[in-house]
């Protein structure tokens, strides 16, 4: 049936009215932002009119405290070390006078989407991760979950070292992932090789027993070179000693939460000098002598070892023997200076004379381990069960299933391996008085 044209006007003119009033809507102040936050789309002057009407656009965590932490960029050329500044993050070192005039006009408009603003005082810290060129596609995981879970908000720095010369592709990729600024250093020869008093042919000879005896790379050169690096060397590399805090990052790992906090921000508060995840005990054939080594160095120093340290961790007969109890080194978040101190720097230069890095085959981890659990009073040491972790084959999982929620884990609770037989952690509990979470049991 044909319709008049006065029907058609009418229609015509509703749908219009209709199509503006959604038009008017969707641009109010509210909706722009609520598109933002969803879109993720935010720019300082777009944001600043619509901040008067919406929630905080920042937690707690985020607000401003003092003036801009423009951490200088020293030169860092021994070494042949090489810094890449990343564009996004030459934002957070403008002048302090721009920061100051955004300051004044807006409350709050911050400049990455969801992280922290400029004038974010971060910790003096950095991430810290030894490899090859060739573990490049292991560590792009290892950097995409820290990026994801933790590093996207805070843009820490980022130290890469290695015995060699690192080539451009690994330079240009992990840059690229880096929300903070990377760092390239090659390893002097002194800390990565034979030192003058080891005797070459009595260390092959170990190799040779340990090939035999099948013990998990009994025969590698390199890993003891690793090994002795990580123990001694790393906190004294050219580019690590501008910083206080580090966070070891090995490749192929797994965060499997969200760290809804600034970790070393939070180590600087509590004044812990060493973190770890997982614990577990040592194979025994690595580190034969090693016990012997640290009575001889106890004796001849007796005044390093602190009152109320972790003695007790570590040995059942009161530090006549030792049970291989470690924190497992490839997660680690800590304190430099401490490693740098008189105490450290004279356990590892005592037990670097002794050989046991080529004679046996000692590890980074019993090394600290020992060192922070004589040196330190357990006071400074903390464990973080709400990072959710995992290096093959162990993993950590926060035990209380509300955190697991909120910070989006991706860890399923059964894996947990800090309530096993084979770790020590729940000897760490017990040693430093704490109150077992209540579902520890089921899961042991
Ligand atoms: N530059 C360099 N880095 C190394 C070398 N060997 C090991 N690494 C690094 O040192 C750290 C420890 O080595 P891994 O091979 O992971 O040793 P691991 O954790 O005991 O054993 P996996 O179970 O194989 O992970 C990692 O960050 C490695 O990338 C080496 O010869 N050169
Ligand atoms: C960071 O820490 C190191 C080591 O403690 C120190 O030498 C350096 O001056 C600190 N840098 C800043 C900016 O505080
Ligand atoms: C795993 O064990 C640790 C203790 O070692 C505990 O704090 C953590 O909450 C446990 N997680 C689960 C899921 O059981
Ligand atoms: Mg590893």
């Amino acid at each position: 049936m044909p319709r008049s044209p006065a029907f058609r006007v009418l229609r015509l003119t509703i749908i219009l009215f209709a199509l503006g009033f959604l038009v008017y809507k969707l641009a109010s102040p509210k909706n722009i932002d609520a598109i933002s936050q969803v879109t993720g789309y935010s720019n300082g002057r777009f944001r600043e009119s619509v901040v008067a009407d919406s929630k905080p656009a920042q937690t707690k965590d985020e607000q401003p405290k003092e003036a801009p932490a423009t951490r200088p960029q020293e030169e860092l050329k021994e070494d042949k070390a090489e810094v890449k500044t990343k564009e996004s993050n030459s934002e957070s070192k403008e002048p302090a006078s721009a920061v100051v005039v955004e300051e004044a006009t807006s409350p709050a408009p911050p400049p990455f989407n969801d992280g922290v603003g400029p004038t974010y005082v971060h910790a003096n810290a950095t991430f810290v991760t030894l490899a090859r060129n060739e573990d490049i596609w292991n560590l792009v995981k290892s950097i995409r979950n820290v990026e994801d879970r933790f590093n996207h908000k805070y843009h820490y720095d980022w130290v890469f070292l290695n015995d060699a010369e690192f080539d451009d592709d690994f330079k240009e990729i992990t840059t690229a992932l880096v929300s903070g600024t990377t760092k390239y250093g090659k390893i002097p020869k002194e800390h990565w090789g034979f030192p003058e008093w080891i005797d070459k042919e009595r260390a092959a000879k170990t190799r040779q027993e340990m090939a035999e005896k099948k013990i998990i790379y009994g025969d590698s050169v390199s890993y003891r070179h690793m090994c002795r690096f990580e123990s001694g060397f790393f906190y004294r590399h050219p580019l690590m000693m501008e910083y206080k805090y580090y966070w070891r990052v090995e490749p192929d790992i797994t965060l499997h939460c969200d760290i809804d906090y600034d970790v070393f921000k939070f180590m600087e508060e509590k004044q812990y000098d060493y973190g770890f995840t997982l614990s577990l005990y040592e194979y025994g054939d690595t580190i034969t002598t090693l016990w012997d080594s640290v009575r001889k160095f106890l004796k001849a120093h007796p005044e390093h070892a602190v009152k109320d340290n972790l003695m007790e961790w570590l040995s059942d007969d009161e530090g006549y023997s030792y049970n291989r109890c470690h924190f497992w080194s490839n997660f680690e978040i800590g304190n430099l200076d401490f490693w740098r101190g008189k105490a450290y720097s004279e356990f590892f230069d005592f037990l670097d004379q002794e050989g046991g890095f080529f004679y046996e085959r000692w590890g980074d981890a019993p090394v600290h381990s020992i060192g922070a659990g004589l040196f330190l009073p357990k006071s400074k040491v903390h464990y973080f069960d709400d990072i959710g972790y995992w290096h093959v084959p162990f993993t950590n999982c926060p035990t209380n299933r509300e955190d697991r929620l909120r910070l989006k884990c991706s860890c399923n609770p059964r894996d947990n391996f800090s309530w096993k037989g084979y770790s020590c952690t729940s000897k760490y509990y017990n040693v430093m008085g704490m109150e077992k979470p209540s579902e520890w049991r089921t899961q042991s």
